[in-house]
């Protein structure tokens, strides 16, 4: 019954002793000494894998650790014999992010901090950017070996350097790549042109790289400074706020520098446990139709997973490794998921770590800035303000619904992402301008904003796709079948990962979409309902 199979479960679950850690997932930042023979503790610096296991409650009673950086810096630990310290640095702005962004974060990272306590491993809130608050807390901690986790974008690779600048001489820094399952410098050594090209790449790794986690284990070394009772857990260093005292949280709220007139999103609770049962929620109900109705906004079908993705409150391993379980059930549903979760974020990615300009016009290929270029001038038949697009008050109601569903809910359906920033390059007076609305928009207003995800986009994958978006291309659009809406605003505005279409006014050979392809593709009047101004 249930229990024999749990039982085979948890003994099939590779213990952290035993498990053969693949180092291909870690890389050295510095080199540090072998080890600081006065080393007190380990530490790893959590950013972007906001998570340690969680209860998995795909599969009862058996947590897997589901984050490799946390994995590695306890399995450095355990050899070390050494205790295991876990920090994290709020700093006060990131990007567009606003208290809509930081509440969900903080309150995810409450449930992190709770969960490290249960492990006798002390989770420290640091105020402040890695490289005015890390050096100090490693020395008064003897950290002897440092480990991170890894975000492509500009902003984390900088508080990295920063961070391995400060750094005493003799502390090791290692930085693994928790968010991905092919770690982003094994998938390929450059940036990748298509889908066509990282594919096969990806799919021929993913038996070494798509393996379970062994978990996180109690720690047997406890913490220099000896774990007071969870509530009143005050470290001694000046800057560190143990964060599992509730006061602590009204400290960090009060250190942010961020808008607070963004208002909080209802549908999405914040951390591991409310991620993981979003997940079993769309196995359980929408994976059914994930192939056939994705691309429609009305329908439920999507995973909704993204939030806790951009967070890392759920890791896209585990994601993969349950939703695969239904792949003889679900065979089309479950390869479009893979196809979008693995292939195509793990694309964004690569588009982001090798290309410095991701998120600007320079980033585009030469055809599409010329295309562009050439097309700069042309009349744009109607032209809005930030505000006006802000507001949702354009002349088209399925632009200004999407607008509201994303002010509201923290989270555009993905086909209208889409759409929403082409019509952005159509109304505004030039390509950077519309490039620079439509990623301040999305990062100020969308839950999983400011990700890599949100800059770049899928590939023509050349008619392999199972879903045809011929729909929606203007009629000079050439019929094609794109197997799912493509992210990103580089994407949808400078043709990024996209190939030239017939040559139009304003778009260039940039892809065109228009309401009357919209309208042929879902029930639009029924979605602009849904959101037509109160
Ligand atoms: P599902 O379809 O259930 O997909 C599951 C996961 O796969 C997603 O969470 C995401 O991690 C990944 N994924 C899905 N589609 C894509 C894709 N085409 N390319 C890369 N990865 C994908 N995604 C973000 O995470 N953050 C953003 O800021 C963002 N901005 C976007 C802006 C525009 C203009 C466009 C066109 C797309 C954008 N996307 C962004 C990509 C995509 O729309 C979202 O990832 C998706 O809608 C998230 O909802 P979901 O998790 O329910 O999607
Ligand atoms: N990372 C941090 O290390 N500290 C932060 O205070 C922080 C705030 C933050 C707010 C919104 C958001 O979307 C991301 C944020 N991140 C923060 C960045 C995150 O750790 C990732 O590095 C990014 O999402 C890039 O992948």
């Amino acid at each position: 019954g249930q229990e024999a199979i749990q039982e085979a479960r948890r003994r099939a679950a590779p213990s952290v002793r035993e498990f053969k850690y693949n180092k291909k997932r870690v890389r050295l930042v510095s080199q540090g000494s072998d080890l600081k023979d006065d080393a007190r503790c380990i530490l790893y610096w959590m950013c972007r894998d906001q998570r340690v296991q969680g209860a998995n409650q795909l599969v009862e009673g058996a947590p897997m650790g589901d984050n490799w950086a946390f994995l590695y810096a306890q399995r450095l630990a355990l050899k070390q014999e050494l205790p295991l310290h876990v920090c994290f640095c709020l700093v006060p702005k990131f990007l567009e992010a606003t208290i809509r962004h930081y509440r969900f974060m903080l309150r995810g990272l409450q449930e992190v901090a709770e969960e490290c306590a249960e492990l006798n491993i002390p989770f420290h809130l640091l105020l402040g950017y890695a490289k005015d608050v890390l050096p100090t807390f490693v020395v008064e901690h003897g950290v002897g070996g440092l480990v991170t986790d890894f975000s492509p974008l500009r902003l984390p690779r900088q508080w990295v350097e920063d961070v391995k600048e400060r750094l005493p001489e003799d502390v090791p820094f290692a930085q693994v790549d928790a968010h991905n399952i092919v770690p982003c410098w094994v998938a390929s050594p450059k940036q990748e042109y298509s889908a066509r090209t990282i594919r096969g790449k990806i799919h021929a790794q993913l038996p070494e790289f798509l393996t379970e986690f062994p978990p996180v284990v109690p720690h047997p070394h406890l913490p220099s400074c000896p774990a007071e009772p969870l509530l009143k857990r005050f470290c001694r260093c000046t800057h560190c706020l143990v964060a599992t005292q509730p006061i602590a949280w009204e400290a960090c709220y009060s250190s942010l520098q961020v808008d607070h007139t963004v208002k909080e999103v209802e549908w999405a609770t914040p951390g591991t446990a409310a991620g993981m049962a979003v997940l079993k929620s769309f196995i359980a109900e929408r994976l059914k139709s994930f192939s056939t109705h994705r691309n429609d906004p009305n329908k439920a079908a999507l995973s909704n997973l993204s939030p806790w993705l951009h967070f890392g409150q759920v890791s896209t391993q585990r994601a993969i490794l349950e939703v695969q379980k239904h792949r003889r059930n679900y065979k089309d549903s479950v390869d479009a998921f893979v196809e979008e979760a693995v292939v195509r974020r793990e694309l964004a990615e690569n588009f982001c770590y090798y290309n410095e300009n991701y998120d600007s016009v320079q980033g585009a290929y030469d055809w599409a800035q010329t295309t562009l270029k050439l097309h700069a001038k042309d009349k744009r038949p109607y032209l809005y303000s930030l505000q006006e697009l802000e507001q949702g008050t354009t002349h088209d109601p399925l632009w200004n619904a999407a607008q509201l569903q994303m002010v509201q809910e923290g989270k555009m359906h993905g086909f209208l992402r889409m759409y929403w920033a082409k019509k952005i390059l159509e109304w505004t007076r030039s390509p950077e301008e519309a490039l620079q609305f439509a990623i301040y928009l999305n990062d100020r207003y969308e839950l999983d904003g400011r990700d890599p995800n949100g800059y770049v986009g899928k590939l023509q994958d050349g008619g392999t796709g199972s879903h045809s978006l011929s729909g929606c291309l203007g009629a000079r659009g050439r019929a094609d079948t794109v197997s799912v809406c493509p992210a990103g605003c580089l994407w949808s505005i400078c043709g990024i990962h996209d190939q030239g279409w017939a040559e139009r006014p304003i778009f260039g050979k940039i892809r065109y979409m228009n309401y009357a392809g919209c309208k042929r593709k879902f029930d639009v009047d029924q979605f602009e309902r849904r959101y037509a101004p109160t």
